[in-house]
């Protein structure tokens, strides 16, 4: 096979990657491991920037995000008993939006698909070759049978556990990494949402979000240990932890049927640089933020807004300038998300080998955040997005 962009991995970076590129007539071809049923139906990110929105507007692809998606001009967070608002639309002029990850899969494939774009499904890329030649392969298996794929330039769309990341010699990338002594147990549950925008906890017995997918249906998150099994939670501690966490309007919070159960593990992640010869790196294959900060999923579209750009002024004009950018513009913006995210993880969860001053502290910086004018502006404009950069 020959196409002149292959891409490793149908999630929302190589997704949306692809529509990029047709836009602009460059041709793609995109390997994903998992069945269509499976990455459509697979629950996590939910939390839209408006550049986000604003990029699958563009393309014509939000049709139904702008029906189905809930637009959130605040959140709460709530420490010492009290829910405290962010007005973030007063303070940035912007718009979030709850719209669920497997929704977002749903219209990018669909459409990709609808205009003819090949997505071949359950084909696990093995092997890159050439990486640094300018016709770059993609060994893959399909169907069970070996195949391969020549392209100009391979995007890396992988995801943290792909094969793109670790095709690259070692000493060619510098990692930088913190696990966090703790994790998320997210569920979905058929209940109304407690409140219209979302809660941030910050409680004694640990972090939760309160957080929906659609009026009746609520996605809700615990902060357990890292090692939590998950037997051990059968649904009503889960909703009596809930209730605990959320304090005295634990009796406002209604009860549903949960329908999806997972633990999360908390980790910041950066494989620098995000380009080594033909091989381009995008989303969580070079990068993974603790979901605190809702970056995950917009990350990995702000990094294929940049490669897309790149690629089309070689393609149109030979340049090669955006794409020696490529890394260096991307880590920028990634840098920040990893430190809004550090930092709202950290004001939030509870640390086992916390000191009462570090608690003490955490509590002042949340009174501090929710009583100054600055300092909330400076949370609401990392939250809904900070303005993508001019190529
Ligand atoms: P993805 O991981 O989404 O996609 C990579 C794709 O590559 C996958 O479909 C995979 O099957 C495929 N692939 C892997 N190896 C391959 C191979 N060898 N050959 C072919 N295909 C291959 N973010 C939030 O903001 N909020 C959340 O609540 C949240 N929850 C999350 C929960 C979980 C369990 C995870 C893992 C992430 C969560 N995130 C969340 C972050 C998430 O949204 C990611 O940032 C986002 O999916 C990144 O998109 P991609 O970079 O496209 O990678
Ligand atoms: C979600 O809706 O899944 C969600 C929202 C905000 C976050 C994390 C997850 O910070």
């Amino acid at each position: 096979m020959r196409t002149q962009v292959a891409i490793v991995g149908a999630g929302p970076a190589g997704l949306l990657l692809s529509h990029l590129l047709k836009r602009n007539g460059i041709e793609s071809v995109i390997l994903e491991n998992r069945s269509r049923r499976y990455v459509v139906q697979r629950v996590r990110a939910g939390l839209l920037e408006q550049g986000t929105v604003d990029l699958m507007t563009e393309l014509g692809l939000a049709d139904r995000l702008h029906r189905k998606g809930l637009v959130h001009e605040g959140l709460a967070l709530r420490f010492s008993g009290q829910s405290h608002r962010i007005p973030l639309t007063e303070l940035t002029g912007k718009v979030v939006t709850i719209y669920g990850q497997n929704e977002v899969m749903k219209d990018l494939i669909d459409a990709r698909l609808a205009a003819g774009g090949e997505i071949l499904f359950e084909a696990e890329a093995k092997a890159l070759e050439g990486r640094d030649s300018k016709t770059p392969r993609v060994r893959f298996r399909h169907n069970g049978r070996d195949d391969e794929l020549t392209a100009d330039f391979i995007a890396g769309c992988d995801g943290f556990h792909g094969m793109c990341r670790p095709a690259i010699p070692a000493d060619a990338l510098t990692i930088y990494d913190r696990e966090y002594p703790f994790a998320w147990l997210g569920i979905l549950s058929e209940s109304p949402p407690i409140s219209h925008e979302l809660i941030y906890v910050h409680h004694a017995r640990g972090f939760a979000l309160f957080t929906m997918r659609s009026p009746v249906l609520s996605r809700l998150y615990l902060q357990c240990t890292p090692d939590e099994d998950i037997a051990n939670w059968p649904d009503a501690r889960i909703w009596e932890e809930l209730h605990l966490r959320l304090g005295d309007e634990g009796g406002k919070l209604a009860e549903g049927k949960v329908t999806q159960k997972a633990i999360t593990p908390m980790r910041s992640f950066v494989a620098a640089p995000m380009r080594h010869g033909r091989l381009f790196l995008a989303g969580d294959a070079a990068h993974i933020v603790p979901p605190t900060g809702a970056k995950g999923l917009n990350l990995a579209a702000a990094d294929v807004r940049v490669l897309a750009g790149a690629l089309v002024e070689y393609y149109r004009h030979g340049r090669t300038d955006l794409l020696d950018r490529y890394s260096d513009i991307c880590l920028r913006r990634v840098w920040k998300g990893q430190r809004f995210s550090w930092w709202m993880t950290s004001m939030l969860h509870r640390f086992e080998d916390q000191l009462e001053f570090d608690r003490q502290v955490q509590l002042a910086e949340l009174d501090y955040v929710t009583g100054s004018r600055a300092a909330m502006t400076a949370l609401a404009e990392n939250y809904v997005g900070l303005p993508f950069e001019e190529l």
